[in-house]
């Protein structure tokens, strides 16, 4: 794997250069949303400008631009993504679900604001990013196919199943590491596979080019998700902003509790291999960026 690697800075310039032209059209955008009422648009906004690794929208824009499209004109499909993460979390940190006071280092929304405004600051942020997306600057065939490969991941047989089947396990013994693979592979890594998928759509990528995206972006979230789980046993919560611990306290089935730390890492890292197998033939500028984000998922501190 180490010829690879653009040295670590190098690696951070890049991601901070493509999340913040994200973060610029994003925030610019919601601002300045007219007839929303002040105290909604002050929550969701809460909510995005509370930092975040922004990378799901970042995998999208990278596949857009490997098929050759110009990043300006992916954008608003970009921030829809972003915005339908953000509201998961949102309602992911509710006292009916999660429970969680802090997130992204900040109070939740929930504590910052009140449980009914976190509610509808979710419900806006998901709403709106639909209309977001249905301004992306590709063929109209192309934006529907995207919408509607974007939706199903997010919604009841993707990321809102997930949550389901996560609530519905938690606590309860006997799970198998294949149900839990599959509550994961719904809840988290259905939509980090569509954000790749969505991008190579939208640019027009052939057969070959989608293909690549969705076997990156699968094992990506794959690998993502038992990071996210180790992370929570063994992750400093001052780095993370949110506290370490949860999973076990709330009798979560995870990865590491099916089948231990050090398996759950050989795991991962085998799905970050699957993912460079995936993007090997690929030769655009932008594929170091995408070969070292698989790299960085698996060695980050939050
Ligand atoms: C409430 C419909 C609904 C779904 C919630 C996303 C989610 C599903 C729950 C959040 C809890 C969790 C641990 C989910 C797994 C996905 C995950 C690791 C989310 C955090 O993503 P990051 O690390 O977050 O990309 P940042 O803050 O960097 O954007």
């Amino acid at each position: 794997m180490d010829d690879a690697r653009l040295n670590r800075e190098e690696f951070e310039r890049q991601l901070k250069n493509w999340s913040r032209n994200l973060e610029a059209w994003l925030l610019e955008k919601v601002r300045h949303l007219e007839g929303t009422p002040e105290r909604l648009r002050e929550a969701m906004l809460y909510s995005l400008e509370a930092g975040g690794k922004r990378i799901r929208p970042v995998l999208c824009m990278l596949f857009a631009s490997i098929n050759g499209m110009d990043i300006a004109k992916v954008m608003p499909f970009a921030a829809g993504i972003e915005m339908i993460h953000t509201y998961s979390l949102i309602h992911d940190d509710l006292p009916a679900m999660d429970d969680d006071d802090l997130r992204r280092g900040k109070p939740s929304s929930h504590v910052a604001f009140d449980e009914a405004t976190a509610i509808l600051a979710g419900d806006g942020l998901l709403t709106d990013a639909f209309w977001f997306m249905s301004q992306t600057e590709a063929s109209p065939a192309l934006v529907l196919e995207a919408v509607a490969r974007f939706a199903k991941a997010a919604g009841s047989p993707g990321m809102v199943g997930g949550q389901m089947l996560d609530m519905i396990f938690t606590g309860k013994k006997n799970v198998t590491f294949a149900e839990i693979a599959h509550m994961q592979a719904l809840k988290t890594g259905a939509i980090l596979e569509a954000s790749c998928v969505c991008g190579a759509i939208l640019a027009g990528a052939d057969e070959a080019g989608t293909r690549a995206a969705a076997e990156y972006g699968g094992a990506f979230g794959r690998a993502f998700q038992i990071i996210d789980d180790i992370l929570d046993i063994t992750g400093d919560p001052a780095v993370m902003g949110k506290p370490a611990g949860s999973d076990e306290t709330e009798g979560k089935n995870t990865c590491p509790s099916a089948i231990g730390v050090a398996k759950s890492r050989e795991l991962a890292l085998s799905e970050i291999d699957r993912a460079l197998k995936a993007i090997s033939g690929l030769t655009a500028p932008e594929t170091p960026m995408l070969r070292n984000l698989a790299l960085y998922i698996c060695e980050r501190a939050k």
